[in-house]
């Protein structure tokens, strides 16, 4: 077992490294090591000052997130950094904190019971334990407040985003930033410090009098917007609070009971959930780790529309030189326009350089025809969703693209090996089905063929990454992941609104539920016409007779299709502001009576119960399929393209919340109202709640079977 702590001695400063990768977490046995190296270190007269620093890619990245699941369910006691904290802190040398990559959570804690941090330029600082549902456990929120100030600290404790190196230095996080090498640095700032008074951040109380009680209000106001139904924000900032009002070990002891009933709870338990699904979905079990990759070095697109415009940008975001080709000027120059404007407005915001800009257009290069094809290592289509069209251009990209080339449909339904079949590289087909708007929803549905190579396989999730996507393979079958589950979700909703609840109730439900907008409010923003235009297409694989939406068809037909039009589900004004439709209401209650439905109150309970426990068992359908290999990923896919609340982990990690008992017994009832078209409980969900399983459980079983 390598040393997870070493100490060695250069030129009379101790040298303390940290060596557990990937992170430098803070698993067991590293705080045990920085124990010992500290007091070796404080007991040995040679050494006149000591250095910590993290060996590999970054310094501590924080607490082992894996060990959290040991100690909410009983395996481990709650450990507590405190103890070593403050050894570091009462140390009679001075400690001095040399920070590269990311200082997160407990990472962050260690570096300020330091005396000294200093950081290279291109590492981060951060208290990003409210992206777990927790809150800093060890005096993070009692001693960022007296280094970097109150403002600050509920900023990073509350909100959980990261600072870079000069805005730490600014703000009093960090003394100094070191070009160069980093340890080198370290150790000469180490020695100019030796011998003289090391203050201790404990007692640096000087930046918490007398601040403005506005600031926590500010915070609780903006917590409430940006991170609605989520508890740890809030509990962050009553723990920064708790160090303007208490003394440190009492504002440490408030903290910790705010920790507690964090980590505790379902949202913390959803949110670690969500952290390691994205970060296992890569894992595809029949294609090993160490499958060799093309490389991809440039890039094509075909079609510059929405969806072609957006896929176009994510390569020219990635550094990725790519060409986009339209049928006609017009097309070709609105869609250039559309992207100019998307960089220019992220520009406006701040949030890239107009320099950044100009390098990402000048790798794109816009045309008419198929020049320069041959040469691109991955050709992306992303023309009108018709069989006959792919087939025509997947059948004349085949004959350009060099040998080697992959060829994916950003196709979000059709069928992959029918599309592959137009060409005579069916290995190198494959489905990459972005969400829109392609280039800010991360989600990208991989859909393997039955030909589609493991190499094809492999590139595809590592590109993701580089595109900074997040890639969740899906299996061939209408709608994939998302889009299959999203369907009956949108048919319980409508039929809500049949038997008698409004739209308004229906989209707030699904609001407070913590989506990011109701289900017909949703419909209003994609379009009503996308759906309808595939229900057209597909209307003849219909089962006569079962229960099919009334409205949606009829809103269309009148031209409302939503925000686009103005009128849909709801009426829109000129800033696309929502307000009820009286004529949609009774378009609604008129199709009801034609069609002999009894209308009655609806209650909340029921409507979310309805719309999210129909994509549960959908998604159970998906997993029994093999759509999805994973019910993580299902999550993540949900979680990154559909914006289901975090905090709730998905819809699958939210079922197992609820009980795949209770789960099964509603969808029961539901089936018992609807009948069984529409509300047969999956073969699998059904095993699981019959056999006490849970879809965590079956993950974790495929997981162990596959030696992952
Ligand atoms: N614990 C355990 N494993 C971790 C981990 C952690 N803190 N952070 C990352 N990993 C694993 C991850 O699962 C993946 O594993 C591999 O490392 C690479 O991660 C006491 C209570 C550091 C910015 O929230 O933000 O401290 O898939 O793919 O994109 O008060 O990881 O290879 O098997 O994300 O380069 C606070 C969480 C914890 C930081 C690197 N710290 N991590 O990003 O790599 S709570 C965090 C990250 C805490 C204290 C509290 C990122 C990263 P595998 P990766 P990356």
């Amino acid at each position: 077992m390598p040393e997870l702590v070493s100490l060695r001695l250069e030129d009379r400063v101790a040298v303390v490294t940290i060596s557990n990768p990937p992170v430098n977490a803070l698993s067991p046995g590293v705080p045990e090591g920085l124990r010992s190296s500290i007091a070796a270190a404080a007991a040995d007269p040679a050494v006149l000052a000591i250095v910590i620093i993290g060996d590999g890619r970054t310094f501590i990245a924080g607490a082992d997130i894996r060990e959290f699941g040991k100690v909410v369910s009983g395996e481990r006691p709650r450990g507590s950094l405190l103890p070593l904290l403050r050894e570091i802190e009462d140390c009679s040398k001075p400690v001095i904190m040399a920070i590269h990559g990311t200082a997160f959570g407990g990472g962050l804690e260690v570096a300020m019971a330091g005396h000294y941090r200093v950081i290279a330029p291109s590492a981060q600082v951060g208290q990003p334990e409210v992206k777990l549902g927790i809150i800093p456990g060890a005096a993070g929120t009692q001693r960022l407040p007296r280094l970097a100030g109150v403002a600050k600290a509920v900023e990073m404790c509350a909100f959980g985003d990261p600072v870079g190196a000069r805005d730490a230095q600014a703000c009093g996080v960090v003394d100094a930033i070191i070009e160069g090498d980093l340890l080198a640095g370290a150790v000469s700032f180490a020695r100019e410090a030796a011998g003289r008074p090391h203050p201790k951040t404990r007692d640096r109380d000087e930046k918490l009098s007398n601040t403005d009680p506005a600031i926590f209000d500010r915070a609780r106001q903006q917590a409430a917007k940006t991170r609605r139904g989520q508890m740890a924000p809030l509990a962050a900032i009553d723990a920064v609070e708790s160090a303007t009002r208490l003394p440190f070990d009492e504002g440490c002891a408030r903290e910790a009971e705010l920790f507690d009933r964090c980590l505790y709870s379902t949202q913390s338990k959803s949110l670690i959930h969500a952290f390691f699904a994205e970060r296992g979905v890569s894992k595809i079990p029949d294609v090993p780790k160490n499958t060799p990759l093309f490389e991809i070095r440039r890039a094509a697109v075909i079609g510059a529309g929405t969806m072609g415009g957006g896929i176009t940008m994510n390569y020219a975001n990635a550094g990725i030189p790519v060409i986009v080709k339209e049928t006609t000027q017009e097309a070709l120059d609105r869609g250039m326009a559309t992207i100019r404007k998307n960089y220019a407005s992220t520009v406006k915001k701040g949030k890239l350089s107009q320099a950044a800009m100009d390098q990402r257009l000048s790798l794109i290069t816009p045309q008419l025809t198929y020049d320069g094809f041959d040469q691109a290592d991955i050709i992306a289509e992303a023309v009108f969703e018709g069989m006959a069209l792919k087939k025509q251009v997947f059948g004349e990209i085949d004959a350009i693209a060099k040998p080697g080339c992959i060829l994916a449909s950003n196709t979000s339904y059709l069928d992959i090996d029918e599309i592959a079949s137009a060409t005579h590289r069916s290995e190198l087909v494959l489905g990459h089905h972005y969400f829109s708007p392609a280039n800010v929803m991360r989600l990208l549905e991989i859909v393997r063929g039955k030909a589609t190579g493991k190499a094809v396989l492999a590139t595809s999730m590592a590109l993701a990454k580089r595109l900074n996507k997040v890639g969740v393979l899906a299996g061939n079958a209408r709608g994939f992941i998302g889009n299959r589950m999203l369907t009956p979700y949108l048919r319980e909703a409508q039929f809500l609104v049949e038997e008698g609840a409004s739209v308004e109730e229906v989209n707030q439900a699904l609001y407070d539920f913590g989506m990011a907008m109701g289900p017909l409010a949703m419909g209003d923003l994609a379009g009503l016409d996308v759906g309808w235009r595939v229900r057209k297409e597909f209307k003849h694989l219909e089962k006569p007779g079962v229960r099919v939406p009334l409205v949606s068809d009829r809103l269309c037909e009148m031209g409302r299709f939503g925000q686009k039009t103005g009128r849909g589900w709801s009426r829109y004004d000129e800033n696309r502001q929502a307000s009820p439709d009286p004529e949609t209401a009774a378009l609604i209650e008129q199709a009801a009576r034609e069609a002999g439905i009894e209308r009655r109150n609806i209650t909340r309970e029921e409507i979310v119960d309805r719309c999210i426990l129909a994509l549960v068992n959908e998604g159970a359908y998906v997993l029994g399929e093999g759509i999805a290999l994973r019910a993580a990923d299902i999550d993540v896919v949900y979680l990154n393209g559909y914006a289901f609340p975090a905090w709730r982990g998905g819809p699958m990690f939210y079922a197992d919340t609820v009980g795949l008992p209770a789960v099964l017994a509603r969808i029961e009832e539901f089936r018992q109202r609807h009948g069984d078209d529409l509300w047969s409980p999956a073969a699998l969900l059904r095993r699981l709640a019959e056999t006490g399983g849970t879809f965590g459980s079956l993950d974790r079983q495929r997981e162990t079977s596959a030696g992952g």
